[in-house]
């Protein structure tokens, strides 16, 4: 009797889980009118279910990717790196840039964690490999898979939030630094322009040698800016609606 309960009470926690899940990915994805979000699941599912959740190469996000690619706007795209506090803080109070979680797959998945196991067909939020645990989890695959897009996607002039208080703002394995970066490309992409995010223990600045690599990664012919921005500077401009976008620094 007591297997039964416990086995009983597992399923159904199971259940449970599998279920929420669902239903958090499918409530947000509807906030993106006229989106079709049963399908948008199904490829999204696809991508990890029944697999060794180490083995999700990001590749196998291709069809969630096609069924809703990310539609930035034109010199409104907001990159970052180490920043996203601040940068959030920022877009969600002000309408002037666009983020990949302003985008319907960004937006669903942001701050969630999921993972299959070999054998089963549900989706599982807990006992999942952590961010560094092995490189091909499915939570990792993912965000490099559609920051991938969102940077394809990219045009006119792109900003980037990068932390000035730490001593590499630009770290060539994050995913700013081994993907976006990298696809930002010179047909579409004006300039990139760099905001250095500082505070009173400023540790970096404009000059600094990371900033040297970012620049010989970019492609030729887009334009390149730093500029060194303190953090209570960007907050105050969060929190002014009267002040125009472009004159946050
Ligand atoms: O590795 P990062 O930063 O350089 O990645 C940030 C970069 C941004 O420009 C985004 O477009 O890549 C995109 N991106 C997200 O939008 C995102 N939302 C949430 C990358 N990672 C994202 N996350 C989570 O933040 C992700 O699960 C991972 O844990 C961090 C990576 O942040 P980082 O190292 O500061």
């Amino acid at each position: 009797l007591v297997f039964v309960i416990v086995g009983v009470a597992l399923g159904v926690t199971l259940r449970h889980e599998n279920d929420t899940f669902q239903e958090t990915f499918i409530s947000r994805c509807e906030k993106f009118k006229g989106s079709d979000c049963q399908k948008i699941w199904r490829a999204f599912e696809q991508a990890y279910v029944g697999r060794d959740p180490c083995n999700v190469p990001m590749e196998e996000y291709n069809p969630l990717v096609a069924a809703a690619p990310p539609q930035p706007a034109c010199n409104r795209i907001m990159l970052w790196s180490k920043t996203k506090d601040v940068v959030h803080d920022f877009t969600e109070k002000r309408d002037c840039f666009g983020t990949l979680e302003d985008t319907l797959l960004g937006s669903v998945l942001d701050d969630l964690t999921w993972c299959g196991k070999e054998g089963s067909s549900e989706t599982f939020t807990t006992g999942c490999p952590g961010w560094t645990d092995c490189e091909k989890n499915p939570v990792r695959s993912f965000w490099y898979r559609a920051s991938a897009a969102f940077a394809d996607a990219a045009c006119g002039d792109v900003t980037a939030m990068l932390n000035g208080s730490i001593s590499t703002p630009f770290y060539p394995t994050s995913i700013f630094g081994s993907i976006e970066v990298k696809r930002l490309n010179s047909t579409r992409v004006k300039s990139l322009n760099v905001v250095l995010v500082t505070e009173q223990n400023e540790v970096a600045n404009c000059t600094n040698a990371s900033l040297k690599d970012l620049q010989k990664e970019l492609d030729k012919g887009i334009k390149y800016n730093c500029k060194e921005v303190e953090k209570s500077q960007i907050e105050e401009c969060a929190s002014d609606p009267q002040k125009p976008c472009g004159a946050c620094w």
